[in-house]
């Protein structure tokens, strides 16, 4: 192939498109995911008892349904929620992403005996209760769902809906 006066520049001006994109893809790189400040995840954090502005009872029954299952809290607002197992099986609670609930449903299938300490969390034995204290930090909803084997395929599951302030 012979090169015109015409197809130098050209090739020039392709070889410096190609430069100045592989700089633009790598300065791309690396731009940062806000993590760890003070216990805050994408559901909320943990709250502090006294700050609660009310109590939410939530029973967790073997017909595998959450009482409620629908909740509406405000932005900022830290719930109490006190959980319920009015079953003869275990139940939990597990405040998650939709994600995270998925994902840890699938860790339980490994591991069905898996208990947990996370808050947010709350596993509890037949006619037992506990309580959850919640700090709702962001607009959107907050998922939960009992991950024992087939309960949250049975349908045990709630969503708690996180209104704008
Ligand atoms: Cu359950």
């Amino acid at each position: 192939m012979k090169f015109t006066r015409s197809t130098i520049p050209l090739a020039l001006a392709m070889a410096v498109l190609a430069a100045s994109g592989a700089a633009l893809a790598s300065g791309n790189h690396g731009g940062g995911h806000g993590h760890g400040d003070s216990g805050e995840t994408a559901i909320g954090k943990p709250g502090v008892a006294a700050n609660a502005s009310r109590t939410i009872t939530i029973a967790m029954s073997d017909n595998m349904r959450f009482t409620p299952s629908s909740m509406q809290v405000k932005q900022g607002e830290t719930v109490r929620f006190i959980v319920k197992n009015t079953g003869q099986v275990k139940h939990e609670l597990s405040l998650g992403t939709q994600k995270e609930l998925l994902e840890h449903l699938e860790q339980m299938k490994k591991f069905p005996d898996m208990e947990h300490d996370e808050p947010g969390k709350i596993t509890l034995q037949p006619g037992k209760q506990g309580e959850i204290v919640w700090q709702f930090t962001k607009a959107g909803t907050v998922d939960f769902a009992c991950l024992i084997p087939g309960h949250y395929e049975a349908g045990m599951k709630g969503a708690i809906k996180v209104g704008r302030k």
